[in-house]
């Protein structure tokens, strides 16, 4: 898990618990008594052996998994001292479970299995194991510490008169980055934010050495490299696949920074935003500067009108919570999939509680391997939700469609494919759907490509180079690489390299810049997200064709379409139970995660940013 949110829980889930592939785990006494015990003599083991092996693995790790998950939903949905201890046991039990079983598969490494069975006992063995109890209580109690000091952040500004103002919460100084364009402000909101995670970084620090030890226990270099490892391919071919993948797509990202630097100079001014060098992570609309769509005000093009806001549309609707959701459920029924069961309706968290701390970071839950589905989420009417819960809804949707695969199969084809299916659909959210669903004026003007891909690209390809530095610097945390001392120097020096924005005001000693960010915080992988970026752009292009659309990608949309809705739902039902490249090869025909159908989809923005840049390039060579 950790690496893969189990089945069960999307998000984070998997760190606490075990590691990748999601198994549960279980007591240490009833894990034994579950498996079969070795032969005195290590007799050579049978296929029939390992078969029953399996078969009572999953059993147990569906059961540690379930109690987990549970003890997990509510600390994260009631924060507090005795949630977060009881789900950090909850995660031991099944860390110790995963653990044992994952030692007790080796001995059927050599065996010539079925494939299911030996696919499965691969799985089995992606996992971490603390053999030592108290290290394993002390690493899951490190990791709900984190998540719930995360879920509990608050930034209480300091007034002239000595005291302090009235404490925000991270969603409250989300939306004053997202609307203010004061720079001070801007800069006190974010630094505010960043004051937070120093206080437990000291966490990191001892989390991180207990999570190598587990790693080592099971035989891998450090936790980095069994992340890396679970992805059907040898882990240093998966590093260089990133890799690859980040220099196809570059040029596009670079055209992108280069116009927006542009246009926040004009905006804020030279003082503020340098003609060269990183730009100051404030301006970006974006507590990480991850994606910047809250900026498209300031970076539209001259003459295409004011802005289409589907945002005021939600709010001037009144649209609740609920029906920001139905919006998604209605997508995903037109495609031939089924209505989302009652109990998700009433056991989801759709809004944020008045009266308790919560962890908002949205999350998708599978509780019991059928169909007790829910979401976690803080929802506001904004255009940002509304994709945000379509992205949610893709997981849930793949785990009602693979509820029917074994234990150990009911996850993703890898965890990038479990983030790509709600993208995906979110894709199919264009201007001509949102008139068909009354969330914009029939009449509202013709098509405004550029400017609705110059939208996009500000949440897709923004977002390329922080999807893939979160983990790079992760993988050298954990590697030893990159020392606690080092920590905001390493972050930073990616982020100026790779994203190309700089930290507002000096690093302080004792700073956690990167524990700002939820995934840091709790340990969820990140690599997915970028993985997914890439994904859901080949699968939005190979279902428009199954849709029989021919014309540019940005206008496709698949809503209601039933053939492109069986497509998607054949990838779904398979779940994890073959390599990732069989699921991609059935879905679109490549053999590859690729950046191809993203620049082509982009390829009319990226002809227009490069003119933009050539003229705004030179009239500052002339001013
Ligand atoms: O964490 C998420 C989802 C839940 S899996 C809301 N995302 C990443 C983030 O917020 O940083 C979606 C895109 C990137
Ligand atoms: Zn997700």
């Amino acid at each position: 898990m950790s690496k893969q949110p189990p089945r069960r829980l999307r998000l984070r889930l998997r760190l606490i618990l075990a590691l990748a592939t999601g198994l549960g785990l279980s007591g240490a006494a009833q894990t034994a008594a579950a498996a079969p015990a070795p032969k005195a003599r290590a007799a050579a083991p049978t296929v029939a052996e390992a078969e029953q092996f399996v078969r009572e693995a999953e059993a147990l790790l569906e059961k540690r998994d379930f109690i987990a998950g549970r003890a997990e939903w509510v600390s994260q949905n009631f924060i507090t001292d005795d949630t977060e201890m009881i789900a950090a046991q909850a995660g031991e039990q099944r860390l110790s479970a995963a653990g044992e079983l994952a030692l007790k598969a080796r001995r059927f490494n050599k065996l010539k299995l079925p494939e299911a069975s030996a696919r499965k006992l691969k799985l089995l063995q992606l996992t971490l194991m603390l053999s030592d109890t108290g290290e394993r209580e002390a690493y899951t109690r490190l990791a709900a510490g984190m998540s719930g000091a995360y879920g509990k952040g608050k930034y209480c500004p300091k007034l002239a008169d000595g005291g302090t103002g009235p404490c925000l919460a991270l969603g409250e100084m989300e939306k004053l980055l997202a609307q203010s364009r004061d720079p001070a402000k801007l800069k006190e909101i974010w630094q505010g934010w960043h004051g937070v995670s120093p206080a437990y970084k000291q966490k990191y620090v001892d989390y991180v050495a207990l999570s190598n030890k587990g790693a080592r226990e099971m035989g891998f270099a450090d936790t980095g490299a069994l992340w890396r490892s679970q992805y059907d391919m040898p882990p240093e071919a998966f590093g260089a696949e990133m890799e690859r993948l980040w220099q196809q797509v570059k040029p596009l990202y670079d055209s992108l920074h280069t116009y927006t630097r542009h246009k926040l100079r004009q905006s804020y001014g030279p003082a503020v935003v340098p003609a060269t060098g990183p730009v100051p992570a404030h301006l970006f609309g974006n507590m990480w500067s991850q994606t910047w769509n809250n900026l498209y005000p300031i970076l539209k093009p001259a003459g295409a009108g004011a802005p289409y806001d589907l945002g005021a549309v939600l709010v001037a609707n009144k649209t609740s919570a609920e029906e920001m959701t139905r919006y998604a459920e209605r997508f995903y029924t037109s495609l031939g999939m089924e209505a989302l069961p009652k109990t998700f309706w009433e056991r989801s968290l759709l809004t944020k509680p008045k009266d308790r701390d919560v962890v908002c970071h949205a999350s998708a839950w599978q509780m019991d391997g059928a169909q007790d589905v829910r979401i976690k989420m803080c929802i506001t009417p904004t255009a940002e939700d509304f994709t945000v819960i379509h992205h949610e809804l893709g997981h849930i949707y793949y785990d009602l469609a693979y509820r029917k695969q074994p234990h150990m199969f009911k996850n993703g084809a890898n965890d990038g494919f479990h983030e790509a299916i709600g993208d995906t659909v979110a894709l199919s959210v264009t201007p001509d759907y949102l008139k068909q669903v009354g969330l914009m004026d029939p009449a509202a003007a013709a098509e405004n490509d550029i400017g609705q891909l110059l939208e996009r690209a500000l949440g897709k390809v923004a977002f390329l180079p922080f999807a893939y530095m979160v983990d790079k610097w992760r993988w050298d945390v954990y590697a030893g690489k990159t020392k606690p001392a080092d920590y905001d120097k390493a972050w930073w020096a990616l982020r100026e390299q790779y994203q190309g924005v700089a930290r507002p005001s000096p690093m302080r000693e004792g700073g956690f810049d990167a524990g700002a960010k939820y995934h840091v915080a709790a340990d969820v992988p990140y690599a997915r997200y970028f993985l997914a970026n890439m994904l859901q752009f080949q699968f939005h292009r190979a279902l428009c064709r199954e849709a029989g659309y021919t014309g540019p990608l940005n206008r496709c949309s698949i809503y209601g379409n039933k053939k492109a809705g069986e497509k998607l739902q054949a990838l779904l039902t398979m779940g994890a139970s073959k390599p990732w490249q069989e699921a991609l090869k059935a879905m679109s025909g490549e053999e590859r995660i690729d950046g191809g159908a993203l620049l082509e989809y982009f390829a009319p923005l990226k002809t227009w940013l490069d003119a933009q840049n050539a003229m705004l390039d030179a009239q500052a060579a002339k001013s």
